[in-house]
């Protein structure tokens, strides 16, 4: 019978076959070389064969993700670098990304004008806020397997209680000395919702570009739908756009065609892959 692993707990792996939640084992060869959350399995006794992952990510281990929820907020201060790994992450690994803009109840106004034009033409935004349970944005596009990303503290908990309506996922303080908050969530399981599911996932504030982005320096501009256009505009093809001389790209930031922030938190990902 063919099922979904939501959970893994201590050598058990829970298993959804037919909306019925079964928890088994894995069997000897197959623990071996590893049952993530979000794999596809057949059961007989226990697990005896894992189907092929469109992607896995290993921090934390989760697989065959089809959308990936990247919190932002403006507490704590938003990590746009990371953001935007995240994105060239997805676009590398097939996974749909979309920026989550949480705790909209506190947002200046300013703040969401200028996140738009930082990512208008590159990837889906939407506003929610969990406190205030205004969540209809982010539930419409809970598809397949989901997963939330993001710093600590910007909600990703509280949007998954506000999501459920329960106190299942475990909510950490936001400290207010140093405003991250402290690391609070831990394990990683799927939770049915409609007709898709959503993991609990911290790690991913852990990303480090070089370890997940498969890409060469010369490859990176391709994955900025917002550049793509301008690319035939620079004189050398190996243009890195980092470089005033006859870049496309470097004119259109100055025309203002690029959102200066996305250029520049370009040029930091391009140095880190350098
Ligand atoms: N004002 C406001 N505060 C929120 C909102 N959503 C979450 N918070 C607060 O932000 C803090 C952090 O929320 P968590 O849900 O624990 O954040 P997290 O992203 O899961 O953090 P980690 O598990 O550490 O990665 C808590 O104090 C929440 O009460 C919101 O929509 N508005
Ligand atoms: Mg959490
Ligand atoms: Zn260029």
């Amino acid at each position: 019978m063919k099922g979904l692993v939501l959970k893994k707990n201590a050598g058990l792996y829970d298993v959804e076959i037919d909306n019925k939640i079964l928890s088994v084992k894995a069997s000897g060869n197959v623990k071996k070389s590893g049952v993530y959350v979000g794999d596809y399995v057949d059961v007989g006794e226990s697990i005896i064969k894992v189907y092929e992952r469109k992607n896995s990510l290993i921090r934390p281990p989760l697989a065959n993700l089809d959308r990936l929820f990247i919190v932002i907020s403006f507490v704590p201060k938003p990590d746009l670098v990371l953001a935007d790994k995240l994105i060239l992450y997805c676009l590398c690994k097939g996974i749909e990304p979309i920026i989550v803009v949480n705790k909209e109840d506190i947002l200046p106004k300013d703040f969401c004008k200028e996140i738009k034009e930082i990512y208008k033409g590159v990837v889906k935004l939407i506003f929610v806020s969990a406190e205030k349970n205004n969540i209809s944005a982010l539930t419409k596009e809970i598809k397949g397997i989901c997963a939330f990303a993001g710093q600590s503290a910007v909600g990703k908990s509280s949007l998954i209680n506000s999501i459920y309506g329960s106190r299942e996922a475990e909510i950490g303080g936001l400290s207010k000395k140093v405003e991250r908050g402290k690391q609070t969530t831990r394990l990683t399981s799927l939770y049915k919702f409609g007709k898709g599911y959503i993991a609990d996932t911290a790690g991913f504030s852990l990303l480090d570009a070089k370890l997940v982005l498969n890409i060469t320096p010369q490859e990176l501009s391709r994955y900025y739908p917002d550049f793509i256009k301008f690319i035939p505009n620079c004189k050398f093809r190996s243009c890195l756009h980092d470089n005033a001389k006859d870049c496309g790209i470097i004119e259109a930031v100055k025309q203002g065609k690029i959102n200066q922030i996305r250029y520049q938190n370009y040029l930091k990902i391009l140095s880190e892959l350098k």
